[in-house]
């Protein structure tokens, strides 16, 4: 089977999820802005970038159904292929040779002269690099990461990333640094949908999400090994950047945006030396855009929705499904779908939803007879079945993510919020009888409702 970007391009385009973009475009600020005003709309590919050769993809995972497109799976299995992919994962394997590595650049190099790197806001320093999957190994366990963080084209060979302090990647460069050592990573873009899933899983530090990409493949995920460094990367992805991360080399970042859509001033990141970049004959670019825009937000949210169902149904069983919304920036708020919740279920749910993921703030818990897709039924369910005295939780005080716009003193107030049937519902005498027609009649229309 194909594990390339180009078969999901092939699928998009056939089922009308495609759209080509002939006329020029400034890869400073105007293919952002397209990709921005273009929102859920079909995904880009940007065939005259200016001063570049290679063609641009952008907003493809921009909505639940296309990463589920891109997974081939069903919407309604999105969240359950996840689970069985951190649970069963496949393990990579070596192929000698592969696409990825049919052009090879060595010292000098020039990123920028080489790459259609978007330059994505005003107040940004400089284009960044946004679907780069970075490839670390552990300098202790020689266990693999696999995760995204941006990285800005500095001219020349140099790339400055902005790691949080909690992702792996960082503790792998403080690891490396504890020995002396730079971090070697190999920057990886233009992947298949389950190498850009697997890198957002919230899993344990050793947990190689390459085995989540595998599962999600439904069989290994094919690696060669990089040409300068001791590490491996998808054979048929489109574009490698090899190099080292220097946890001694802090820059000033400046302003950057953040999923919230607005700048962050995090400080300095760290430098990334690239000694070697290799390509497919004809490569084609993947870009994301950054800051609160769909594609960014549901691909962090596919993810930190099946993590926290996971945890949330090692303990309540009957928790069916965690929605992490776009409106909640993909990151802070969850809508929490559960089967017949016993009394105070619900509760304990929202409690361990919050303890698990850090950045959840607002949960909402609804019974699964209402689709957390629908904001109305959402809505619905609130006006319905909570009783705001006895149903709304308010913490103050817990300890926030720095990226929360609302974080004073890295804490937040977080609110739990159970829209869901009482158990003495169906008990109490002559109330929430719905009203409908006889349900024989309902079914008859409904089979034959093409006719009406
Ligand atoms: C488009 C995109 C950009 C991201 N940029 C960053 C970033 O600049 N810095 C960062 O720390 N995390 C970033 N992330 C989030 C991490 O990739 C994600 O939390 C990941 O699970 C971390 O994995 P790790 O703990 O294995 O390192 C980004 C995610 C996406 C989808
Ligand atoms: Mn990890």
């Amino acid at each position: 089977m194909d594990q390339s970007l180009r078969i999901i391009l092939d699928r998009f385009e056939k089922n009308g999820d495609l759209h080509h973009v002939d006329v020029p475009v400034d890869p400073v600020y105007e293919l952002g802005a397209v990709l921005l005003h273009k929102g859920h709309e079909p995904g880009l590919v940007f065939r005259n970038v200016l001063n570049h050769t290679i063609p641009v993809v952008g907003n493809l995972f921009n909505t639940y159904s296309r990463i589920a497109l891109g997974l081939g799976v069903d919407i309604d299995h999105l969240q359950s292929a996840c689970i069985n992919a951190i649970e069963n994962g496949i393990p990579p394997e070596m192929v000698a040779e592969g696409p990825v590595q049919q052009v090879i650049h060595e010292a000098p190099l020039d990123i920028p002269a080489l790459l259609p790197v978007p330059t994505w806001f005003e107040q940004e320093q400089g284009p960044y690099i946004t679907a780069g999957v970075i490839i670390a190994k552990d300098i202790e366990t020689g266990k693999r990461n696999v995760s995204i963080a941006r990285l800005r084209v500095e001219g020349g060979n140099i790339l400055l990333a902005g790691i949080a302090p909690t992702h792996h990647l960082h503790v792998l460069m403080q690891k490396a640094q504890a020995q002396n050592r730079h971090q070697e990573i190999a920057v990886v873009i233009g992947n298949h949908t389950a190498v850009l899933i697997a890198s957002q899983m919230y899993v344990d530090l050793g947990h190689d999400e390459y085995d989540i990409a595998g599962r999600l493949l439904g069989e290994p995920l094919r690696l060669v090994k990089c040409k300068n460094i001791d590490l491996e990367v998808p054979a048929e992805a489109e574009i490698v950047l090899e190099g080292t991360l220097h946890a001694d080399e802090r820059v000033e970042e400046g302003p950057v945006s953040e999923f919230h859509g607005f700048y962050e001033h995090y400080g300095p990141g760290n430098r990334v030396h690239i000694q070697t970049i290799t390509h497919r004959r004809d490569p084609i670019y993947q870009a994301i855009l950054p800051g609160y825009a769909p594609e960014h937000l549901l691909l962090g949210g596919t993810s930190i929705g099946a993590t926290t169902c996971l945890a949330l149904q090692k303990k309540i069983p009957s928790v069916k499904h965690v929605l992490i919304t776009e409106g909640g920036m993909g990151r802070v708020h969850a809508i929490i779908s559960m089967h017949q919740p016993k009394a105070g279920e619900g509760k304990r749910a929202i409690m361990l939803a919050m303890a698990h993921t850090n950045l959840l703030k607002l949960v909402i818990v609804v019974d699964d007879d209402i689709d957390p897709n629908d904001w109305t039924q959402v809505e619905w369910a609130m006006a319905a079945r909570m009783r705001a005295e006895e149903d709304i939780m308010i913490i103050p005080g817990v300890k926030a993510d720095r990226c929360d716009p609302q974080e004073k003193d890295l804490m937040v107030t977080k609110v739990g919020i159970v829209a869901t049937r009482r158990p003495d519902h169906a008990t109490e005498p002559g109330k929430f009888v719905p009203a409908r027609a006889p349900e024989h009649v309902l079914r008859k229309v409904r089979e034959n409702l093409s006719q009406y």
